[in-house]
């Protein structure tokens, strides 16, 4: 079939809404911005594991420690299902990993600060996986399957993380006075960088456009930034703490809140590899890495035996040097 006809049929699919598998045509641009969205996406869930490990042997409780286990746990699955999604797509793991690793591929800003509190944990479940879900359940929407159905049980599973971290800040909130101080200055510290999750204002992102067309996207990064401070000022409210943005209103006019400006030098700066963490962030995957090759190899050995049906002394010879 020629191209011009792939292409049609490619455009009146999305334009039904129906999704596209990964043996259905699809435009190369597409494709790519998948790979480069999802392994994105994948990575960030890896590396976003760090900030929270760095506590579960200091959690204050049993019942603390094993929620984040659990959570943390979780996060290591998402960057499971998401890679295995871009796989789809004609990339392989080492590729995308390597990626990572050499720094060419990006990981969501967020994961580069550092979590210098227990009320870190608080604030990480209530903003970071609140700005995830508000990102990511409409991506339960995108038109590429694999992606989306990696979505519906990705959202699930933030839905526990976020009220793990909401609960985690109530109890602050509602315990000392030195406990309530923690929690506002989590909130401090983690406020801004939540916000530039988002990415760059929709005037500075150069992929919204063509990704909402493609209906990869279904909300800008702007749009996506609003509903998330509309849904954080009242809960802050019922914490008791104060979101630390003098300019924070409500709008009657436009029914949402006015937000001060985001320090975007801040944003790029992170995202250009110079923020707080990311050096270290980078240096404990690297490491990981290198320490896990043992079992890479091992998986590989064992994967090579099942195939070829090795046993006993066949299996032997297979690994004697010839
Ligand atoms: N950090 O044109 P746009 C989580 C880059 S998962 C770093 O707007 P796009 C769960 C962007 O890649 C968090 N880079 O791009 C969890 C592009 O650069 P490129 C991750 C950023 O793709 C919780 C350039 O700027 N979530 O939190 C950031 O249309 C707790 C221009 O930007 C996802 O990945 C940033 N914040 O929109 C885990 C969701 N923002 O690639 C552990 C899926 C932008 O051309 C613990 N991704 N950039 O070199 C998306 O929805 C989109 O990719 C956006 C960016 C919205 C992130």
């Amino acid at each position: 079939m020629n191209e011009d006809v792939l292409l049609t049929t490619f455009d009146e699919k999305v334009a039904a809404e129906i999704k596209i598998e990964p043996k259905d045509w699809m435009p190369a641009d597409y494709r790519k911005t998948l790979i480069r969205q999802i392994s994105q996406h994948a990575h960030s869930e890896i590396v976003g594991m760090l900030p929270e490990a760095n506590w579960i042997t200091r959690a204050p409780s049993l019942r603390r420690k094993a929620t984040l286990l659990a959570k943390v746990q979780d996060e290591a699955g998402h960057g499971l299902y998401l890679y295995c999604a871009a796989e789809t797509l004609n990339i392989t793991r080492e590729e995308m990993v390597s990626q990572l690793l050499s720094g060419t591929a990006k990981y969501s800003s967020i994961f580069n600060y550092p979590t210098l509190s227990w009320a870190d944990m608080g604030a990480i479940g209530w903003l970071v996986d609140g700005a995830a879900i508000m990102n990511q359940v409409p991506l339960c929407r995108a038109s590429f399957a694999p992606y989306a159905r990696a979505m519906v049980r990705i959202c699930k599973e933030e839905s526990f993380h976020q009220r793990q971290g909401y609960e985690i800040l109530l109890a602050l909130c509602n315990g000392s006075k030195e406990q309530k101080a923690m929690a506002q200055d989590a909130l401090n510290r983690w406020w801004w960088p939540s916000l530039m999750m988002f990415g760059p204002n929709d005037d500075a992102s150069p992929h919204t456009a063509q990704s909402m067309k493609w209906k990869i996207k279904r909300f800008t990064n702007d749009e996506l930034r609003q509903k998330f401070v509309d849904v954080c000022v009242p809960q802050a409210a019922l914490l008791g703490i104060n979101i630390p943005d003098p300019d924070l209103k409500w709008n009657e006019a436009k029914g949402h809140y006015d937000f001060g400006e985001i320090n975007w030098d801040e944003f790029w700066n992170v995202v250009k590899g110079n923020g707080p963490c990311n050096r270290e962030r980078l240096a404990a995957r690297v490491k990981a890495h290198e320490e896990g090759a043992w079992v890479r190899e091992a998986a590989l050995a064992y994967a090579h035996k099942k195939e070829n049906n090795l046993t006993g002394s066949k299996l032997k010879r297979a690994y004697e040097p010839a």
